[in-house]
């Protein structure tokens, strides 16, 4: 680990408080006494980052003028959470701002609450983002994060009276937002369309149109490091504010056409990519934010330099692709070595494949992106000519290695015919030193599934690094009961920046005293966990339950709907009189999940798990044994609050299917077991935390493809599983004949009809399992000693999750750099 090199600051909670003092008059424009609560918080984020400037500037000096390599993490996503908090942990101004806000007369909770949660991001890419750039000043390696700053995040969720979901739009500059510094004198110019030309034996691309780029610079303080990073997100905007010819005409709404059209690029987080508008948008969105982030590194790291010795860059930063979404990246920076500098060729080809690496993301083939042609040539026709060379050099390459012509025809980066499309993960895999995946099984069924013809070809090109997560958010801010505990425990507070000290308190999982704690801390967040539910969602929930949770992202693969059904047939059972309620082991189940806005059956899942919490609920047969909750609009806030509450988590995809998975790291590091099938990183906690301490059940990823080459989906063998499984059965049942609709039996017959004709996650054929398994939870639910020291030694054991080490893989295996002296 680097050296410590920046202490807790110095400051007094009184000099602080003095410091908000001066925000609140000068910047706010109102006394103390004046201030609200909205007020304090923009005054004190006002104050904290007047603390980091120094360290700021600090790191971007010696970034640019030491021998240490920067790290570039181009990304179209960054989840990055209510800032204030974690602002003020990394600046070592915690204690001073209690301080402050009890001699301004506030209550530390309200000013925290006042900021809006910033919602770039969909999920867990968006949200391992946001941990990379916290590792990457932690540790003190000099980084951007480079993104777009949308106007709209992920959209709000809420539910109708029928449970539907509804999404209404996510405008999170509402109010002021302190922390990001415009940068209007650091801009870029991007263009777009037009044509490409010969002129003196060169091709010219001349564009049609451009739109300016403007940065939005965010701190990215590392934990005791003394290292701030930058978070760099571009806003689009237009170069024409107005046409006063159309104005002067009194044609208002065209006069400001271009200036609209021009601002769309960064208005929304991932628009529906399912109509052709869509789609061109989101490919103006990628393209972007890689053009002008490229043309700002070197901005950056040749400051002033009229002709830059470009053959450099690789010494000077590495650009990591988050997924295909930057992809677009490989042929810019080749146009603009050749085009801009004019490097030849092969030149221009060295210097980019030595600076690009792609990690992938998944294992949805859907979720590779493959972008037509005819789009790409249309918005960057000379990007078009490079991926056409790009794709005829590999292919050359490939026939002199003696790859056979089948092969070398299925690797095509750029397929021609009349639907000629580019391949991004392919460009990305031949374009780039290393492609990693997110997790070992991951990584594993990339190299011999996903793009196996590549890595029989390229197979050094292929490493893994595991996902983690940081434990300042997810571990100390989340939870400071369990952290305060640990500290405790270990005498020390290192943990927090060397998380396999966690190790540590594998001796205190057998004392009793210790474990009789960790129960107490776990109680008490459900108890807090209880009142916040109680306050933000009007709930009410029984805290002496089980707490058993599963948030994530609506999607039919991470099976949802095995939980839900689970949770029908004890409700059967209950009903039915089979089972006595107080054999049961009370339980309050939470769901957390958006779906897309077009994903029909995630939509009817949603609608499903809603109106089984409203008949469970209201039933007094189950009351005060089984209940349902879905707090609607999951998002970081909502993470921090459940996730240490938790006593048993979800993870639960069809093996095979989920790529890594980061919410199941964790819930483990804050003391919840994993109820889990062996998928994404899964694997490895139970590998670390001891298969005695995970409840593993589910068919395995050979024994997922063993079905489906029966025919599980196409020849509709799900119905086997149903009519052989009276609970399952009676389960599906009650779905269909209007249990949860009201007596309407319509309103969920698309679910139940791929349940029983296709089901391609193979929810039914893993239910019995599923049952199963939740036996065995119970069971051993029954000796809170026995959960209490499992849980204990899933934290003790789950410090390899931590994103500092991810980091430090990253370091190792793919960029070849390390922290600034
Ligand atoms: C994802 C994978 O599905 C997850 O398994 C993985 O943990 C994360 C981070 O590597 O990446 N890929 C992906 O497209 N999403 C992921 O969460 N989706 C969203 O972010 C919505």
């Amino acid at each position: 680990m680097t050296e410590i090199t920046a202490p807790k600051s110095s400051l007094t909670s009184g000099e602080f408080t003095d410091e908000i003092r001066e925000q609140l008059k000068y910047t706010q424009g109102v006394t103390p006494e004046q201030a609200t609560a909205a007020d304090v918080y923009v005054a004190t984020a006002a104050a904290v980052r007047r603390h980091l400037v120094d360290s700021w500037m600090k790191t971007q000096h010696d970034m640019v003028n030491g021998d240490t390599k920067a790290v570039g993490y181009l990304s179209a996503e960054f989840l990055m959470g209510k800032q204030l908090e974690n602002a003020l942990l990394n600046a070592g101004l915690t204690e001073q701002f209690e301080g402050a806000m009890k001699e301004l007369g506030f209550d530390t909770k309200d000013v925290i609450d006042a900021e809006y949660e910033p919602g770039l991001g969909n999920g867990g890419l968006g949200r391992l983002a946001a941990c990379y750039i916290d590792s990457l000043a932690s540790i003190g390696v000099p980084a951007f994060g480079y993104g777009i700053r949308y106007q709209y995040g992920i959209f709000k969720q809420e539910f109708d009276e029928n449970g539907k979901q509804i999404e209404t739009p996510d405008y999170w500059l509402v109010n002021e937002e302190p922390w990001g510094h415009v940068d209007y004198n650091r801009d870029q110019r991007v263009n777009f369309g037009g044509e490409v030309v010969e002129e003196n034996g060169k091709r010219v691309w001349k564009p049609a149109w451009a739109v300016r780029a403007v940065p939005c610079d965010y701190m990215v303080p590392g934990y005791k490091s003394g290292r701030v990073n930058t978070l760099r997100l571009w806003t689009a905007k237009s170069y024409d504010e107005f046409d006063l010819l159309t104005f002067n005409k009194s044609e208002y709404l065209d006069a400001v056409v271009p200036k609209v059209e021009a601002e769309n690029i960064s208005k929304i987080l991932y628009p529906e990519d399912s109509t052709p508008q869509g789609k061109k948008l989101r490919l103006e969105q990628q393209y972007f934010f890689v053009s002008a982030s490229i043309h700002d590194a070197i901005r950056v790291f040749y400051p002033g330099e009229k002709n830059p010795d470009l053959t450099t860059l690789p010494n000077k930063i590495v650009f990591q692709l988050n997924d295909t979404h930057p992809v677009i990246g490989i042929p810019e920076l080749m146009r603009v070595l050749i085009d801009e500098y004019g490097y030849d060729w092969d030149t221009a080809w060295s210097i980019t494949n030595k600076t690009f690496n792609y990690t992938c993301h998944t294992l949805l083939p859907e979720a590779l992106e493959v972008w037509p042609a005819s789009l790409i040539g249309e918005l960057l026709p000379r990007h078009l000519e490079i991926i056409k060379k790009i794709n005829e050099q590999f292919m050359a390459e490939l026939k002199g290695k003696g790859v056979a012509d089948d092969q070398i025809e299925r690797m095509r980066i750029y397929t021609d015919g009349k639907d000629a499309s580019v391949r991004m993960a392919y460009l990305a895999t031949y374009g780039g030193s290393y492609v990693n995946g997110v997790a070992e099984l991951h990584s594993e069924l990339l190299k011999d599934v996903t793009l196996k013809d590549f890595s029989s070809v390229y197979p050094d090109k292929f490493t893994n690094v595991t996902n983690g997560v940081t434990p300042r958010r997810f571990i100390k801010l989340a939870n400071p009961r369990m952290s305060d505990l640990i500290t405790e425990g270990l005498g020390t507070d290192a943990w927090l920046s060397d998380l396999e000290q966690l190790k540590g308190l594998i001796p205190l999982a057998d004392d009793p005293e210790f474990v009789k704690k960790f129960a107490e801390v776990k109680q008490a967040n459900k108890n807090d966990f209880a009142a916040f539910a109680k306050r933000k969602y009007g709930f009410d929930i029984d805290p002496n339950t089980m707490f058993n949770t599963m948030v994530k992202r609506l999607h039919e693969y991470k099976r949802q709907a095995l939980k839900i059904l689970a949770v029908i047939a004890t409700y059967a059972d209950i009903k039915s009189g089979k089972v006595d309620p107080d054999t049961l082991v009370p339980r309050t189940v939470f769901f957390g999940a958006k779906a897309a806005p077009g994903y029909y059956l995630a939509k009817q899942t949603i609608q499903l798990i809603n109106n089984v919490a409203r008949v469970v609920n209201n039933d007094p047969a189950t009351k005060g044994k089984l209940h349902v909750y879905f707090p609607w609009n999951y998002n970081i806030e909502l993470a921090q609050n459940l996730i240490p509450a938790t006593d048993l988590d979800e993870q639960i995809s069809q093996a095979g299917k989920e790529a890594s998975g980061t919410g199941n790291m964790k819930f483990a590091l804050n003391g919840a077991l994993t109820v889990g099938t062996l998928d994404g990183a899964n694997v490895e906690i139970r590998q670390l935390v001891g298969p005695e301490n995970f409840f593993l059940f589910g068919m395995t990823e050979p024994e997922v493809s063993a079905l489906y080459a029966k025919g599980y989906d196409t020849k509709g063998l799900s119905r086997e599983y149903y009519e052989k499984d009276p609970q399952l059965k009676q389960a599906i049942d009650m779905v269909a004949d209007g249990t949860f609709s009201n007596g309407d039996k319509d309103t969920y017959k698309d679910l139940v009809n791929d349940w029983l004709n296709k089901d391609y996650f193979m929810t039914l054929a893993d239910f019995r399992a599923y049952l199963d398994i939740q036996a065995e939870i119970e069971e051993t639910y029954r000796d809170p000693m026995k959960w209490a020291r499992m849980a204990v030694l899933n934290v003790a054991n789950s410090g390899y999750f931590s994103s500092d080490r991810s980091i430090e893989d990253y370091l190792e295996r793919i960029w070849h750099t390390g922290a600034l002296k």
